[in-house]
């Protein structure tokens, strides 16, 4: 019986009618319950569409008090952002089923997905394939450290769409462009548009977006979905990020 996938198509028929869907990442290792709560209000207030909840490093404590606190504010799904298959749990609404596409280390392209599918699919935990590339120049990166794992280069000409496009004929249901949380610049705007154009597979963009303005534009190149993280962290509001993704030529 083939896999279904309820809350990806939710998410992704809501992001086709705004033009664009919000996630926010929720990382249980950087913030305290306390301010998971507070975030999970806004995202609630938002109308964000997910959150995301995860790290790329292993949790150095235990996870839950931090789930808890979302799911006591925020409604919408909570979909498992993992770094490895360590990190996969049960009490999770979905998972991005991440292949580490841009590296070619067959640990994060399909070993720790070997480990984690049987759970999953044993619990009948929604998996949402993703192609997960590391694109840009954040060597120092978190992921990049954890993976050991060169990014991408945005340099013209660059091979970012074709590994976009084969994510799309191996059947993968997004593709995420990734510079690294916290990274010193998002995605360029550029490399979205390109990379848009020529692979027929919807993109999740994250990374180093800390004003409206860089999601809006990177919304308006043709990202599917935008993620956003560190900004919230250091206290900067949701709804001011979830109105120009919703609405990216209005915040243009
Ligand atoms: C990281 O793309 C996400 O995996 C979000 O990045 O924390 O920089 O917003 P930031």
């Amino acid at each position: 019986m083939p896999l279904e996938h309820p809350i990806f198509d939710a998410l992704l028929a809501a992001a086709k009618r705004q033009g664009c869907g919000h996630l926010v990442l929720v990382d249980p290792d950087r913030v305290l319950p306390e301010r998971a709560e507070a975030i999970a209000r806004e995202c609630a207030a938002a109308g964000a569409d997910a959150i995301l909840f995860g790290s790329s490093t292993p949790f150095a404590r235990d996870p839950a008090p931090v789930l808890r606190a979302l799911r006591a504010r925020y409604d919408g799904p909570i979909v498992l952002f993992p770094g490895s298959a360590a990190q996969v749990r049960l009490d999770i609404d979905a998972v991005l089923f991440l292949s580490l596409l841009s590296g070619r280390d067959a640990r994060f392209l399909v070993e720790e997905q070997v480990a984690a599918a049987p759970r999953l699919l044993a619990a009948g935990i929604e998996t949402i394939a993703t192609a997960y590339l590391l694109v840009g120049e954040d060597e120092g990166g978190s992921v990049a450290r954890v993976t050991g794992t060169k990014p991408l280069p945005v340099a013209p000409g660059s091979i970012v769409a074709a590994h976009a496009q084969a994510a799309a004929c191996l059947g993968f249901s997004l593709v995420y462009l990734e510079a690294g949380s916290g990274a010193s610049a998002p995605v360029p705007a550029s490399i979205v548009r390109d990379v848009a154009a020529s692979a027929p597979v919807p993109l999740v963009v994250g990374g180093g977006i800390r004003r409206p303005e860089q999601a809006a534009a990177l919304a308006a190149a043709g990202a599917r979905f935008i993620v956003t993280g560190t900004a919230h962290e250091d206290g900067a509001g949701v709804t001011p990020f979830t109105d120009a993704i919703h609405q990216p030529a209005a915040a243009l």
